[in-house]
């Protein structure tokens, strides 16, 4: 045992070792990895075996991208393959039983990616990509699988839906991040929704639905278009077929994921046993009868378990009528809430099924002054088992919201490596490469939702919250000033400034950069309140009165000035305005700013 443990513990030392002389923390965490500790050169010699040479594989395109095709006879061969295939035939046995799945190889000779199918290989050629750095390769052997079927988004928000460029942006950041769905759902698109989904696109708006969809499968991801009739639906054969009609012309645009959402309704369109009618309807003669087509999805009406009125029968309605392939999302015990075992064992067995799940983070369209930048945690490491999906519904902002995407990314695919801080941090790197540590200040303070209908609050400004409290617990109670908790708060309200300064004139996400602008300018507005207020409490426990007059002067401006940039900025909203902060920052400044006047 004893041995087993050295083994192990040295095993772990030598792959962490090995992980960072490469520099490199992969992510999505693979389920088993070994590295020897050696590296090699990206090889520019080689003999590649691919299943079909120049096939139209996302899988091949992005393999090419970095090792343009090589036909030349040379000792070092590079394999690649799905389950099947002549040119992994040898390596079968190593490739994981898992749907996804795939086995990477990288030694002295050889190059092996090997995927359980071609989703599989996809995921396998985007690790092998993570692993380079600097020309090099490290020598690892990697078995790896997802461990939720479907990983991905749901653009289900309020408010302004994201734009053309932001969404291609999103379907590439997906496949960098094994992620397989994206649902089209946005409420604030018409067509999505009462009264016109029964009308088909305009040409434009087709066109560039089309580009979505070819994005999606240059992405690997499966591109899921959900219609919202629920408000004014007939349960007639007439809006039955109007809503095969869209679905059909969804379908000629190259659609082949299709949702139908109830959420949010009131009225005659609520009923399950109608639901269940249509979407079986649906299921049997559309869906089905395509064969090119993924599983169809529905949003319930009674989403949530706050919501759901036993008694009524709703969803052991949809759980006995719905044909058993129909995939029904929840969003847990709240409309916004983590996700655990417990919410599972309530809803599971009432749908007969696994349920589909639609996770209310970090959508802010209910605290629209807020951005949710924080990491992802509260979610069950024990659930995976017992979801079919595990989908996010994001913010308007769509750059914003990678940091949360990106940790979900993780989080679904392996659920017990998960290290939430981790993959924060890692999910701002990759955002922000040259501005990384400024955003992590930005981010440190922009996570909160403040008070909100849902009662959902995250942590914010953690690591200065001691410095904050002791600051103000000392002045309050005593009239003096901790030195070493002031030195610490006045170095964060200057990161403040600089983090905002660098932020709002950076180039490596510009944009981000665009998205967060207003956030920005209070952000840095709410540093040089803190400066002032700090001036303020020193001079006030010095008895310096005329500089403390002159700090007095400059705060209230500053507060002013934050007054007017939440009450101008933002607008287009139905809770318009900026907040940063407001968690710890803020009010401690604000106490503090009181104290200090009556000292
Ligand atoms: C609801 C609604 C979404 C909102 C979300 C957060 C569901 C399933 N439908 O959850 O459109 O974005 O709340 O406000």
């Amino acid at each position: 045992m004893k041995h087993r443990l050295i083994l192990f513990f040295s095993m772990a030392l030598l792959l962490s070792a090995t992980m960072q002389a490469a520099g490199k923390y992969l992510h999505p965490a693979p389920q088993q990895m070994s590295a020897t500790g050696d590296s090699i050169a990206i090889p520019t010699d080689y003999r590649m075996y691919v299943f079909e040479e120049g096939a139209d594989e996302p899988a091949l395109k992005l393999l090419y991208s970095f090792l343009p095709y090589s036909a030349e006879k040379a000792g070092f061969g590079i394999y690649v393959g799905a389950r099947g295939d002549k040119s992994v035939k040898k390596f079968s046995r190593n490739i994981p039983q898992k749907a996804e799945g795939y086995y990477l190889k990288i030694d002295d000779n050889n190059i092996v990616v090997a995927g359980a199918d071609r989703r599989g290989l996809f995921y396998g050629v985007q690790t092998l990509l993570q692993l380079v750095e600097n020309g090099k390769l490290p020598a690892v052997e990697i078995t790896d699988y997802p461990d939720v079927p479907y990983r991905g988004v749901v653009e289900g928000f309020y408010g302004k839906p994201w734009s053309h460029m932001a969404r291609l942006r999103q379907l590439e950041f997906y496949g960098r991040n094994k992620m397989n769905v994206y649902i089209y759902g946005p409420k604030d698109d018409p067509y999505h929704r009462t009264p016109d989904w029964r009308i088909p696109y305009p040409e434009e708006e087709a066109e560039r639905m089309m580009e979505l969809v070819q994005a999606a499968t240059d992405n690997n991801v499966i591109f899921y278009w959900a219609i919202h009739p629920g408000q004014d639906i007939k349960w007639n054969d007439e809006d039955r077929d109007n809503l095969l009609q869209k679905f059909e012309h969804m379908y000629q645009l190259g659609v082949r994921g299709f949702a139908v959402f109830f959420d949010d309704i009131s009225g005659e369109g609520t009923k399950a046993d109608k639901q269940a009618e249509l979407l079986n309807y649906i299921d049997d003669n559309f869906i089905q009868t395509k064969h090119d087509v993924a599983p169809l999805i529905m949003c319930p009406t009674e989403y949530n378990k706050s919501w759901t009125k036993l008694e009524g029968g709703y969803l052991a309605t949809l759980g006995e009528r719905l044909n058993g392939d129909i995939h029904i999302m929840w969003t847990g015990d709240k409309v916004v809430e983590t996700i655990d075992m417990e919410t599972l064992d309530f809803v599971n067995p009432l749908i007969k099924r696994k349920a589909f799940i639609w996770w209310n983070f970090p959508v802010s369209d209910y605290v629209q002054p807020h951005l949710l930048m924080g990491e992802v945690y509260g979610n069950g490491l024990d659930i995976k088992d017992d979801v079919s999906a595990f989908v996010s519904n994001p913010m308007e902002y769509a750059e914003a919201s990678k940091i949360a995407i990106q940790s979900i990314a993780d989080y679904t695919w392996n659920m017990e490596a998960y290290d939430s801080r981790e993959s924060w941090l890692q999910a701002i790197r990759d955002l922000m490469p040259e501005n990384a540590e400024y955003l992590k200040t930005f981010v440190s303070h922009n996570s909160d939702l403040g008070p909100n209908g849902h009662n959902f609050q995250r942590m914010e400004s953690e690591e200065i919250a001691p410095a904050l409290d002791t600051l103000l617990n000392e002045f309050r109670d005593n009239g003096t000033v901790n030195p070493q908790a002031y030195e610490q708060v006045a170095r964060e309200c200057k990161n403040i400034i600089t983090a905002s300064y660098m932020l709002l004139t950076a180039e490596d996400n510009r944009p981000l950069a665009e998205e967060i602008k207003p956030w920005l300018r209070y952000f840095r507005e709410l540093g040089e309140y803190g400066c002032a207020v700090l001036d303020m409490v020193r001079t006030a426990a010095d008895k310096d009165t005329e500089s403390f007059e002159a700090a007095y002067r400059q705060a209230k401006a500053l507060r002013t000035i934050m007054q007017m940039t939440d009450d101008t900025s933002n607008r287009d909203h139905r809770q318009p305005g900026v907040k940063c902060g407001t968690k710890r920052l803020l009010p401690a400044f604000d106490s503090l700013f009181e104290i200090a006047c009556n000292k």
